[in-house]
């Protein structure tokens, strides 16, 4: 029996080397980084006798190898992975090789934005109906990790992104859905048809007695519903699509054939946003694929919670509410996070250079922002495009801590104020969570 060669030593990588090794594989955990901490990743795995190699594949383990599995990181292209495959190993993902493993059903979710929201908002639907449920996927928590607890009467909800879907083959959830594809991961991807061709694998597999959830008013998921080989489900915030969930003014509708069904007022949920509605719709149609009753569905979206650091709400401080939004890391998702204010903003931006353009994000400020309060590497560079688009009141700050002071003394009664920088905190924090907490930490102790 070969040997199996695991790329990338990463939280997926070591869910995937231990799945092998208690099938009774012989994985070899393989990371390009040489200074990887040795001793401290042999903590994380199952069994000392599990070959660690780091750097370089050598020409004798590659013809000791049966086949090669990918953390969702490692593109498809790198010339170690054409090297592997020119020499005819099948090249797998940890998707794939968890789902090998599944004994129960799967609900599995994709897009651009809105995936965790969703994902976690199904999970907590299927527990609130299901003895037992698995969140796993791109929302941290490899399918790998937990794929061998799965039995026949077991449900998965699946986060699962482009990375994961690339090298996905067999992979056939019950329910699918695509909430919504635009532009982002495109240095891997390279163009936007393979950026959605990636995403539309996850319905691939899937026959008319599974279901599709898509997003009718984004021009990729729509076209794809076409032929798409499971049931689709559209659901809309903008328009009435036939068999599928829309919004007419504040209500929440599901049209089954041109019969109407009320389901909720978007004022029983405690998520705010458009992109909020679109994910709660898109929720009722998958955990109703997944067999889950109306008002089960229901009595859970009417107590969800926002996902932290996703335009969370945080307090009302002297009549001013505060929003943590420090998920919003590209510009994109911060536009859902300024689309969804409906008061007077005082908006944090800035922070790490990604190479992103802000036009979009700022031309969705409308006249919405009456101050741009700006941090970290970016702020120059927004602040020009800002002022290129019509922004007057905008102000620089050195520090988090000044940005913060400033947001206070700027804010009256019945503004809000956003943490959405539309840029990643690294420069200035360790990761978004870090910068988030400090925002809510601060906000909390703003003296009434
Ligand atoms: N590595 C190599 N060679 C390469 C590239 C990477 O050896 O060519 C090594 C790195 O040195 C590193 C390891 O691979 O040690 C990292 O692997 P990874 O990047 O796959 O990271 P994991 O820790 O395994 O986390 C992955 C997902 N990461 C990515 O897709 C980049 C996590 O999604 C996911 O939560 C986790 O698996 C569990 O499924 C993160 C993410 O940013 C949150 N996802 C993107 C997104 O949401 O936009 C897609």
């Amino acid at each position: 029996m070969g040997k199996i060669l695991v790329i990338g030593s990463g939280i997926s990588g070591v869910g995937a080397t231990n799945l092998l090794k208690s099938k009774g594989k012989t994985p070899v955990l393989f990371d390009a980084n040489t200074s990887i901490d040795v001793a401290a990743l042999r903590q994380k795995l199952i069994s000392p006798e599990i070959e660690i190699v780091l750097g370089e594949v050598s020409r004798e383990l590659e013809a000791e190898l049966e086949m090669v599995v990918l953390s969702p990181g490692v593109p498809l292209d790198i010339p170690l992975v054409n090297r592997l495959r020119d020499g005819g190993l099948p090249i797998s993902g940890e998707i794939e090789l968890a789902y090998g493993y599944e004994q129960g059903e799967i609900a599995a979710i994709t897009g651009t934005n809105g995936k965790t929201t969703t994902t976690t908002l199904v999970g907590d639907i299927l527990k609130a109906y299901y003895d037992t449920v698995f969140v796993v996927g791109n929302i941290g928590n490899p399918y790998t990790t937990q794929v061998c607890e799965t039995t026949k009467t077991s449900k998965t909800v699946a986060e699962i992104s482009s990375f994961q879907l690339e090298t996905a083959r067999t992979f056939k959830p019950k329910v699918s859905a695509i909430l919504n594809i635009t532009p982002d991961h495109l240095n891997r991807h390279y163009t936007m048809e393979n950026y959605a061709g990636a995403k539309e694998k996850i319905a691939l597999n899937q026959s008319k007695e599974d279901w599709c959830v898509l997003n009718y008013d984004n021009a990729y998921t729509r076209d794809f519903g076409e032929h798409c080989p499971a049931k689709v489900i559209y659901f809309s915030s903008s328009s009435k699509p036939e068999n599928g969930l829309y919004l007419e003014g504040e209500d929440i509708y599901w049209d089954r054939n041109g019969e109407p069904e009320y389901y909720m007022n978007i004022h029983d949920m405690n998520l705010v946003g458009v992109c909020n509605i679109e994910n709660v719709m898109a929720a009722i149609a998958i955990a109703t694929g997944m067999g889950v009753p109306k008002q089960t569905i229901l009595d859970v979206i009417r107590v969800f919670k926002a996902v932290e650091h996703r335009i969370e709400f945080v307090a009302t401080k002297r009549g001013v509410d505060y929003y943590n939004d420090s998920k919003g890391t590209n510009p994109d998702a911060a536009i859902q996070g300024i689309r969804a204010m409906s008061k007077p903003t005082v908006l944090i931006g800035g922070g790490y250079d990604k190479n992103s353009e802000y036009d979009e994000w700022i031309e969705a400020f409308g006249d919405k922002v009456k101050c741009l309060v700006l941090i970290g590497q970016t702020r120059e560079k927004i602040r020009d495009c800002a002022v290129a688009h019509g922004i007057r009141n905008i102000i620089l700050e050195d520090t988090f801590e000044a940005a913060f002071a400033t947001c206070v003394a700027n804010a009256k009664p019945g503004d809000a104020v956003l943490l959405s920088p539309a840029c990643a905190s690294w420069g200035m924090f360790p990761n978004y969570e870090v910068r988030g907490k400090m925002f809510k930490e601060m906000v909390h102790n703003i003296e009434e």
